[in-house]
């Protein structure tokens, strides 16, 4: 047979791979190698790139997550089946969070290609495709340049996400066509049409603005700091996890989460504008409605597909969010709102919710996350702070009291076991301190990310608030066995065969079992000179912190 080829160039997929990262300037690759990458692994030895080593794939995931969230894009390169099928978890949690991330895999022979015959084959594509932007089996002949940068193009738009190539083993090591094309510059996101939410600010007496992780993510939150302060209007960040503080956490006009240092807001505005999020998706959403007073509920973003993804608002528009923040700010400076409309929003601006959690379990249990994550205060001031700690999230953002939230990474797709690998992404495209908090439980999710963490010599600090175990799946034990009453047999939650006051390792031992310096503290310990002298330390590697939350039941 004629070669198809004899008109045009040709290259190897494992060179052309290489070649594009090299033009695109990546200076780390995240992977975990598998008979079929081994091509590309090798021919990075003459580029000027470091191959990040991670030893299971749902942290090449994360930690190349964290990397792009920093650097503005990541490459990660998984092993056919079995490792796309570890990363899912965590290429669930950037298509959550939007992270321009391309994941390139390895795939059998197109000759042989059948949909399972061969050992760690499978039909790759259908598994990633709800969460990615883009996937793309690359068989025998395909162009494989022109397809890296089309899967960029798709990672990093607006929205952005994972994208996802499968290169068949022909297509690494054998030559194929490269194609001369035209490679188009992206042209600014449209301007939107600001002027009803323009309008309903005007008037508000109690605005309230909500804001999500897209609006930082597109460079949006000095603007509504700026136009929350001039206009007296509550911020509260998006329900649930979060991937980024929408603004700074120490903002003069940061209620903190909608639900608790925003609830009384939630109940009371009049006008909400939600920036850059979804309609509040919580893990078992409320049955009321949220912002019952408002006469008026907006949501942008900048994703089509997650306006009232979940409930219904007033008025909606699809818009990259920071764009619409700057429109907006432009409007109401133009046309301020009226004395009348300002007269009360400074006292409603400052409103805070009185009440405290009535005493039993879970009052115990915030207490016990507040006493931890105190001395955290100045995190953030510090260098990134990377978020895992699931029930204490909140607790979290509302302690951090920096005036500039920008190194807060979390992820909106609560799937544990992200944020060690995510962390050291971050503390490898910052160069900057980490400081990583997250539970005992999270922290046995993402053990293996502490080997990478340790073998890159990172200056990450591991907070752990150790209660023994999964405390949010335990409160939801306690809710049920306590909704079914007398009829509850037994009457004692089980804790799902994992108390692991009883069960071991202990979270110290595992830790240090990577190499990595260790101390656990007590309630007699004083937590913040703890926190102080880890950080210092950190300078010279990572270290980690064993921080006592207590058990909420004893
Ligand atoms: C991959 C994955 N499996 C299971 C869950 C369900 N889940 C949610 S919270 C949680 C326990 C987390 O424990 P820990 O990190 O110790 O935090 P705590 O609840 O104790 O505050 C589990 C298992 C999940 N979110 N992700
Ligand atoms: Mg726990």
């Amino acid at each position: 047979m004629a070669d198809l080829f004899t008109d045009c160039e040709t290259e190897t997929g494992a060179r052309e791979i290489v070649r594009f990262l090299a033009d695109h300037g990546y200076r780390h690759v995240f992977g975990l190698p598998g008979s079929q990458l081994v091509s590309v692994f090798h021919e990075m030895q003459n580029a000027d790139i470091v191959l990040v080593p991670t030893i299971h794939e749902s942290v090449t995931m994360a930690a190349a997550d964290g990397y792009a969230r920093v650097a503005g894009s990541a490459v990660a390169m998984v092993y056919m089946l079995p490792g796309t099928a570890n990363a899912l978890a965590n290429i669930y949690n950037a298509s959550r969070d939007e992270t321009p991330l391309l994941v390139l895999a390895s795939q059998q022979l197109s000759t042989v290609r059948s949909e399972r015959g061969a050992f760690c084959e499978g039909d790759l594509v259908p598994l990633v495709r709800p969460f990615t932007r883009l996937a793309k089996e690359l068989t025998k002949g395909t162009p494989v340049r022109s397809w890296l940068e089309k899967a960029l193009r798709a990672a990093s738009g607006t929205p952005g996400g994972p994208a996802y190539l499968s290169f068949t083993e022909d297509v690494m090591v054998e030559p194929g066509p490269v194609v001369d094309e035209r490679l188009s510059q992206r042209a600014p996101d449209p301007i939107p049409d600001v002027t009803e939410v323009a309008e309903r600010l005007r008037t508000a007496r109690k605005p309230l603005i909500v804001v999500g992780g897209q609006l930082r993510r597109y460079g949006g939150s000095e603007v509504v700091e700026s136009l929350a302060a001039r206009y007296d209007i509550p911020v509260a960040f998006e329900l649930g996890l979060i991937d980024a503080l929408g603004i700074a956490p120490g903002h003069s006009h940061c209620l903190g989460g909608l639900l608790t240092g925003g609830a009384l807001h939630e109940r009371e505005a009049d006008v909400v504008l939600m920036l850059g999020t979804r309609f509040l998706t919580e893990a078992s959403p409320r049955k009321t409605p949220y912002f019952e007073a408002a006469e008026f509920v907006a949501q942008v973003n900048a994703d089509q597909d997650k306006l009232e993804d979940t409930r219904k608002a007033d008025w909606v528009c699809a818009s990259n969010p920071a764009a619409f923040a700057r429109e907006l700010f432009d409007a109401l400076d133009a046309d301020p709102p009226a004395a009348e409309a300002m007269a009360g929003r400074a006292e409603w601006a400052a409103k805070r919710p009185e009440g405290k959690m009535p005493p039993g379990a879970l009052a115990t249990l915030f207490e016990g996350f507040g006493r931890c994550l105190a001395p955290l205060h100045d995190a953030l001031d510090r260098g990134w702070v990377v978020d895992e700690s699931v029930m204490a999230s909140t607790v979290l953002t509302a302690v951090l009291n920096s005036k500039d939230g920008s190194r807060y990474a979390g992820t909106s797709g609560a799937s544990l076991g992200w944020a060690t690998g995510a962390a050291a992404g971050i503390a490898l495209a910052s160069g900057d301190p980490v400081t990583c908090v997250l539970g005992d439980g999270s922290v046995r999710f993402g053990a293996q990310g502490l080997w990478t963490i340790r073998t890159m010599n990172l200056p990450v600090t591991l907070i752990i608030l150790d209660n023994k175990g999964y405390a949010s799946t335990r409160n939801y034990e306690r809710a049920y066995v306590e909704s079914l009453g007398a009829e509850a047999s037994p009457q004692r939650p089980s804790y799902s065969n994992m108390d692991m006051r009883e069960t071991g390792p202990d979270v110290a031992d595992m830790i240090a079992g990577f190499g990595i310096p260790t101390r656990t503290l007590s309630d007699q310990d004083d937590l913040r000179a703890a926190v102080e002298q880890a950080w210092a330390e950190s300078a010279n590697g990572p270290n980690a912190l064993i921080m006592p939350v207590g058990f909420e039941d004893e």
